[in-house]
C-alpha cells in the first residue's frame, strides 16, 4: 500500500496516526503542496480533485481521508471499525467531521497559518464567523463526550482519529477549548492512544 500525503495536512495526519495505531505497513510519498505537485497530471490521474491524502493498494485507489481510514481499519480485525451496526455511529461522526467540524477549523487555519504565509493579515470577520461555527459544533461533541469516553462509546474508533486531528490546532488557531471540558478531556485521551501523537501539527 502506498499513501500519498503531506505532513502539514490534517487529513493526512489522521491517516498517518491510524497507520501507526494499527501497526500497518504503508509506504509513504510526500506530495509537495507548495510547489503544486497535487495539480500535476500524474497526480490528478490518481485523484482528480488534486488533493491529499490518496491511498493506492494494487488496483484500488481511494481518496477522501475518512474513506481511507475505513479501508485501512478493514485490514485488521479491530474494534476501531466493527463489522456491525455500530459502524453507522462511526460513519455519522465522520460525516459530521467532514461537513461541520473540519470546515470550521479549516477557516481558522486559513487565517492563522495560510494568510501570514501569503503575507496578508488574518481577517477578523472570517475568524469571528469560524469561531462561532466552531463553538456550535464543539458543543455537540462536548455533549456526547459528557456521557461516553470516546465519540461512540467506551472504546476508540476511527471516528475519534478523524475528528480529533483538528484539535491539534488548539494553540495556533486559539480554539476556545477551555469552554468545552469534556472535549478537552477526550482530546488528551486520544493523544495518549498509540499513534495519537501523530495527530499533532508538526513543529516547523
Ligand atoms: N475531504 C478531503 C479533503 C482533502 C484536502 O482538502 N486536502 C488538502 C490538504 S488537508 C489538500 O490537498 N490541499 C491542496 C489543494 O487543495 O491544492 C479529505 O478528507 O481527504
Amino acid at each position: 500500500m502506498k499513501l500519498y500525503e503531506n505532513p502539514l495536512s490534517p487529513n493526512c495526519r489522521k491517516v498517518h496516526a491510524l497507520v501507526q495505531h494499527l501497526g500497518l505497513q504503508v509506504e509513504t510519498q510526500t506530495v509537495n503542496l507548495q510547489s503544486g505537485a497535487q495539480k500535476e497530471p500524474d497526480f490528478l490521474a490518481i485523484n482528480p480533485n488534486g488533493k491529499v491524502p490518496v491511498l493506492v493498494d494494487g488496483k484500488t485507489t481511494i481518496w477522501e481521508s475518512n474513506a481511507i481510514l475505513s479501508y485501512l481499519a478493514s485490514q485488521k480485525d479491530t474494534t476501531l471499525w466493527p463489522k456491525n451496526n455500530e459502524r453507522y455511529q462511526i460513519m455519522k461522526w465522520m460525516y459530521w467531521e467532514a461537513n461541520h467540524f473540519a470546515p470550521a477549523v479549516s477557516k481558522l487555519v486559513g487565517q492563522y497559518i495560510f494568510a501570514p504565509m501569503r503575507g496578508s493579515q488574518p481577517d477578523q470577520a472570517i475568524i469571528e464567523d469560524a469561531l462561532k461555527a466552531f463553538r456550535t459544533h464543539a458543543a455537540v461533541a462536548n455533549g456526547q463526550l459528557e456521557s461516553t469516553k470516546f465519540l461512540t462509546g467506551e472504546t476508540p474508533t476511527i471516528a475519534d482519529f478523524s475528528v480529533a486531528v483538528w484539535l491539534g490546532y488548539t494553540d495556533i488557531c486559539k480554539l476556545p477549548m477551555a469552554e468545552f471540558k469534556h472535549l478537552s478531556r477526550w482530546w488528551t485521551d486520544v493523544q495518549s492512544l498509540p499513534g495519537g501523537k501523530a495527530l499533532l501539527v508538526p513543529k516547523s
